[in-house]
């Protein structure tokens, strides 16, 4: 048997499929596309198993649909502005320029040697001028729009990354990339007005049937839109008005206080010369660089200061007391509520702490409540309410919301979650934002001829704050494109999710030099399938559905909504050790039992015994695995086999030694089988009456795998149960040959067999594509394996046979039944029983004896 060298074969069809275009894609309105794409890699120089499984995932997917006859587009490119490159620079003085390109070449052949069949002439990378003056384009088309804007406001700020971050990458009050808690800042910053569209973004949620429900829950926690009213406070003795933004206006009659931000733009003003004034504004300025995620966590410590001021509650002129806290977030509603102990149980425990009276307003149905004791925040009907007591909450809302409408101080109101995206980034690594600052002009558009606004090269990068560009003279100073007086250029860049926003679409046409994306865009879109990680579900996938919007409307792509079919696929996770004293340890650290017996696992430097947990792989765990290793020692296939068997795809995925050297011997196995068969003769498809029961039940086989595979893939994208089929068939097919199969006809096994073995190739091509054309070559069948049509289904095979069983009753002809020539006799048995003519004969008898003649006659003998 010649065996089978991987490191060979691999090379060999990699090299023919480039040298063939196989996958590249050109645009073709007579036939079907497909648009199936991943989401793009930051070079960072070398992949991890992340990228191989994600990757995989979709190269799977890819080659299916090109065997199903379409027209596919599966492109890749690299998300290349960003920190790191600035690091490297700061780190070990590399050029952020040379240090990314260096990074793609060695990715681009990490991932030519897994053989994804990506279209590498779409190639695109947003740090190239040919990409980001798209960046720069589109951005001066929002701005002519009012879809971008200039505003100070107060942003979220890393002291480590010393950049401002956008709301999303501050998520959980620390930033995404480092970890650092994030502080508030006023700054001069460029937006991106996404709020435009949040109704509309949140609202398409509930018919993207192709998204997972757990990432749409997340964008519409996201976007939060709340229902509710906005009211306008008076405050006592002044003409200054408070308006407060409120879910439960039903509830007006029990607001005791009214609550403002510490940046609440009228505060200086309210307490301008009363005792109050300093006290209140030292705790402003205490608490108001906090960020919403530290204001709005459940267990933070809610404080706050009397202002000394009142306001009027216009649905009773009650007089209540004007308090500052640090829960209330300046940037949501209007930065100031109305606050009903009773009823809500933060203002509960503020009431609690700093005495102020609670007052019961809604009465729950039939049980009684003691609000003095803990807030009750449910439905009920009004007490104490004036006209409206007695009426059920809901009700009340409405009546309310229209009486504030009828008399001039408030009305219903909608209020998103979502703030404008800001983009600017004082970094040097990114987009230049295309403008110009002119003392006489203002902020000046750059003319859009003299796009692209280059980022220059030879920037000295210290990382000591500041933008790195405003260092840059020759590049900062410009005359004004208005007054030609001397004047300044921005030198903030962009938020580099701006790249990613909208790249999806430069693949489909990514020479053009006159648009972003021609008429190709219009062919290729939407993407049928997007496939990335979790982590993206809120940021990345929420600007993409934001720029689809703006593509449209500037005429670009008639497409509103990007991805028809997302999938989160899972991490990947493998055994971390960490010892108390020494925190994670790296292998050469490690004592005991690791990866066999975890729980023998000890430090090899104190001895100690680890802490032993499956987490995601990650450098600073010491989990990580090598896909160049696996590579050299597995070959491709089995890398790519393992990355979709070992789970689910939105699973994670427990790394396993045995879980890849059985997919390496499962492909030895394939191999050997086509080896045994290679330079057999083709036989011709026999009539069906011809075939033996061996040669119809591995045909059914056959054509059951191709029917299983076919669904998990396109359906459910459950590679993994696809990959276990294709296993079972395997075996089959082993049996068979080993039943004699192979070589000389017998009722038609040998044409089964040669159909299986063929079947099996065809179906195992997406998976593992260069042992399964090496075999389809070696077996003798014209043309490359991944340009055949994708077998198909063919139902008449899949019928079980069935076998005619008659039923007898004390030797009296009953009826007959169509079992499975199997059926044992207890499920024979149960077939007699529940047949229609038997039951009758049966009813108050007992059965004293069965005799069964198997596959023809069951007589049950009662009495
Ligand atoms: C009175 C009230 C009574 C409230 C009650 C709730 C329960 P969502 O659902 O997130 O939209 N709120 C308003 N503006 C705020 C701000 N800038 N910072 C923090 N909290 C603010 O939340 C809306 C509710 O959050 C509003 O309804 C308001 O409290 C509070 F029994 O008004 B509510
Ligand atoms: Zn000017």
């Amino acid at each position: 048997m010649k065996s089978y060298d991987h490191h060979l074969v691999d090379q060999l069809w990699q090299q023919r499929w480039q040298e063939g275009r196989l996958d590249e894609a050109d645009a073709d309105p007579r036939r079907p596309k497909y648009y199936c794409l991943e989401m793009l890699p930051y070079p960072s120089g070398r992949i991890h198993m992340g990228h191989v499984r994600n990757y995989s995932i979709g190269d799977v997917v890819a080659r299916q649909q090109r065997m199903r006859g379409k027209n596919v587009l599966h492109p890749i490119g690299w998300d290349s502005f960003g920190l790191p490159a600035e690091n490297a620079a700061i780190d070990h003085g590399a050029q952020p320029m040379a240090w990314t390109e260096e990074n793609i070449e060695r990715m681009r052949k990490q991932f030519r040697r897994l053989g994804f069949s990506y279209a590498w002439e779409r190639e695109v990378a947003a740090h190239r001028p040919e990409y980001y003056r798209w960046n720069q384009w589109l951005f001066l088309q929002m701005l002519e729009r009012d879809l971008a804007y200039r505003s100070r406001r107060a942003v979220n700020w890393c002291d480590h990354c010393a950049t401002v971050l956008a709301n999303e990458q501050a998520e959980s009050g620390a930033c995404w990339r480092c970890g650092t808690v994030v502080n508030l800042r006023e700054m001069d910053g460029w937006f991106l007005r996404i709020t435009r569209y949040a109704d509309e973004l949140q609202s398409a949620l509930d018919t993207m049937e192709g998204w997972p429900e757990r990432v749409r829950t997340m964008q519409r926690n996201w976007i939060g839109r709340s229902e509710g009213a906005d009211v306008r406070f008076c405050v006592a003795d002044s003409d200054v008005e408070i308006p407060i933004f409120t879910t439960r206006v039903d509830t007006i009659f029990g607001c005791t206080f009214i609550v403002m931000a510490p940046e609440h733009p009228e505060l200086r003003n309210l307490v301008g010369d009363t005792r109050q004034a300093r006290e209140v504004l030292d705790y402003c300025e205490v608490h108001s660089h906090r960020t919403t995620a530290e204001r709005t966590q459940e267990t933070a410590e809610k404080t706050g200061v009397f202002t000394g001021r009142h306001a009027i509650n216009p649905y009773n002129g009650e007089r209540v007391p004007i308090w500052v806290a640090n829960f209330v977030v300046a940037e949501y509603g209007s930065g100031a509520l109305m606050a009903v102990p009773a009823h809500d149980t933060r203002d509960h425990e503020f009431a609690r702490r700093y005495g102020l009276p609670i007052v019961q307003v809604v009465q729950p149905a039939g049980v009684s409540c003691d609000v003095q004791q803990e807030a009750f925040v449910g439905e009920g009907i009004l007490v104490h309410s004036g006209e409206f007591t007695g009426e059920r909450t809901e009700k009340a809302r409405e009546k309310m919301a229209r009486h504030a409408t009828e008399n001039g101080f408030g009305g219903g109101k909608v209020q998103y979650r979502l703030r404008d995206w800001g983009i600017s980034r004082q970094r040097y690594w990114g987009t230049p934002i295309p403008i110009i600052h002119c003392e006489g002009c203002g902020a000046v558009p750059v003319p859009v001829e003299d796009l692209p606004v280059i980022l220059p090269l030879d920037i000295e990068i210290t990382g000591k704050g500041g933008s790195p560009l405003a260092a840059d003279e020759s590049f900062v100073r410009v005359s004004c494109p208005r007054c030609q007086g001397p004047a300044r250029r921005e030198t903030d860049t962009m938020d580099t999710f701006v790249d990613s926003g909208w790249y999806y679409y430069r693949y489909c046409d990514p020479g053009n030099t006159e648009l972003p994306v021609g008429e190709e865009g219009n062919y290729w879109f939407p993407v049928d399938l997007y496939i990335g990680g979790i982590e993206h579900a809120n940021l990345h996938l929420i600007y993409t559905r934001f720029f689809a919007r703006v593509m449209q409307e500037l005429g670009l792509v008639d497409v509103r909504e990007p991805v028809t079919r997302h999938l989160s696929q899972g991490m990947v996770v493998d055994w971390s050790y960490r010892c108390p004293e020494h925190g994670y340890l790296a292998a050469d650290k490690r004592a005991g039992g690791w990866r066999d017996d975890p729980a023998a696992a000890s430090c090899g430097v104190c001895g100690r015994a680890v802490e032993v947990k499956k987490e995601k792989m990650s450098k600073s765990k010491f989990n990580t695995v090598d896909p160049d290793y696996l590579l050299d020692r597995y070959g491709a296939d089995a890398t790519r086999l393992f990355a979709v068997f070992a789970a689910p795809p939105e699973k994670a995925m427990d790394w396993s030694d045995t879980g890849i050297e059985g997919c390496h011997r499962f492909l030895q196995r394939v191999w050997r089988l086509v080896d045994r068969l290679s330079g057999a003769d083709n036989v011709a498809e026999p009539a069906a009456d011809d075939l033996s029961a061996e040669a119809r039940a591995l045909r059914r086989k056959t054509h059951d795998t191709i029917r299983r595979v076919t669904t998990d893939i396109e359906e459910r994208l459950h590679l993994n149960t696809a990959v276990a089929a294709i296993m079972e068939l395997v075996n089959e097919l082993q049996s068979a040959i080993a039943d004699g199969g192979g070589r000389q006809e017998q009722g038609g096994l040998s044409y089964a067999v040669q159909e299986g073995l063929e079947t099996l190739l065809l179906l195992l091509c997406p998976f593992a594509p260069h042992l399964a054309s090496e075999a389809w070559e070696r077996l003798g069948k014209p043309g490359s394996l991944v340009q055949q049509v994708w077998p198909r289904c063919r139902e008449e095979f899949l019928a079980r046979e069935t076998v005619t069983v008659v039923v007898q009753v004390n030797g009296k002809l009953r009826g007959s039944m169509e079992l499975a020539p199997e059926a044992s006799e207890d499920e024979v048995l149960a077939g007699a029983r529940a047949h229609e003519g038997v039951a009758a004969h049966l009813e108050g008898k007992t059965v004293r004896r069965v005799v069964h003649v198997p596959g023809k006659l069951i007589n049950l003998v009662v009495s």
